[in-house]
């Protein structure tokens, strides 16, 4: 049986408080149990204190056969940035400042030791963009059946080839929206002209939908992640919500990280489970206990507070 874990972004001590809870005990130098395996969702590093030792645990426990993997829309961003295009010109991905800085804690943690780090970014090519276990499924972001039957097409187990990688880091290719639905989801525009301000107090233009939602009529508050109160009550126009494909109740679970939520873990749907409760912010680290459920439940979240204090994100 299996625990899924949340993006960890380098806070390695909240991890090991978790494992701990979860009943993993380091042997040979990786945490193991008897009975069960984690699941990470991806997200490994970037904003927290100790990417380094982070990378360690998880890597170990894979290693050890203790853990599977996917890959975060964190680990995608650093083998673009660390990668050149075929023409040998430009970054993969753009070494802005804004980018630069989302990547400055996992940079300095490797100031010391390049040659870890390079074994790392070929690692990280390994990790494949999604599972699909039979009896449930994970996905950094979004689940969504034509992306995925696109992806296992084009892609042996779901891990990325050099092609594919050059071609994702191209604006507007297939490859590059199967990435952006798979570690990013699904956002929809609001009407044109139309701006709200989010909790962090930046104007947006655009909300990330709940795309697992059946294709109902709904607002723009109502299929937003961020049940943000500054979102209008104006109805989704129809052609835009089948953008989102939606979740089928029928579906086998899904678990995924990524969307910074906050407060007291609870499920989205009964077939699916956000495990992301921003130990970023200093919140919490969560994992969900599966044993098997078709239809999930908020009992089996096993929760760890950030153990990390005052610490930058
Ligand atoms: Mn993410």
């Amino acid at each position: 049986m299996y625990d899924i874990i949340g993006d960890i972004h380098g806070y390695a001590k909240s991890l090991e408080s978790l494992l701990t809870k979860l009943g993993y005990k380091k042997d040979n130098n990786f945490y193991t149990h008897p009975e069960r395996k984690v699941i990470f969702v991806g997200d490994f590093i970037d904003r927290g204190p100790l990417v380094f030792e982070t990378l360690e645990i998880v890597k170990a426990m894979i290693n050890g056969g203790a853990a599977l993997a996917i890959m975060g829309n964190h680990e995608y961003n650093a083998i673009c940035y660390h990668s050149k295009s075929n023409d040998g010109k430009n970054w993969l991905r753009a070494r802005s400042q804004k980018n630069v800085n989302q990547h400055v804690a996992t940079l300095e943690a490797f100031n010391d030791s390049p040659k870890e780090w390079l074994e790392y970014l070929e690692w990280f090519k390994s990790l494949p963009l999604y599972l699909d276990m039979g009896d449930f499924r994970v996905v950094h972001a979004c689940w969504d059946d034509e992306v995925i039957k696109y992806l296992n097409s084009r892609l042996l187990n779901g891990i990325m080839d050099d092609d594919f990688l050059h071609q994702s880091a191209k604006s507007g290719t297939i490859e590059f929206k199967a990435i952006e639905t798979c570690l990013k989801g699904h956002e929809l525009f609001l009407p044109i002209g139309m701006t709200y301000v989010d909790r962090d107090g930046a104007s947006r233009n655009k909300i990330r939908a709940k795309w697992w939602k059946p294709l109902n009529s709904e607002t723009y508050r109502s299929i937003s992640l961020n049940n943000d109160e500054n979102l209008p009550e104006i109805k989704v126009p129809v052609k835009q919500l089948q953008k989102l494909n939606s979740y089928s109740f029928n579906n086998v679970p899904v678990f995924i990280g990524h969307y910074w939520n906050s407060g007291i873990p609870s499920i989205m749907s009964p077939n699916v489970c956000c495990v992301d409760y921003s130990v970023a912010k200093n919140e919490k680290l969560v994992a969900y206990r599966w044993n098997n459920e078709k239809h999930l439940s908020d009992a089996n979240f096993i929760i760890q507070e950030c153990t990390e204090i005052n610490v930058r994100y």
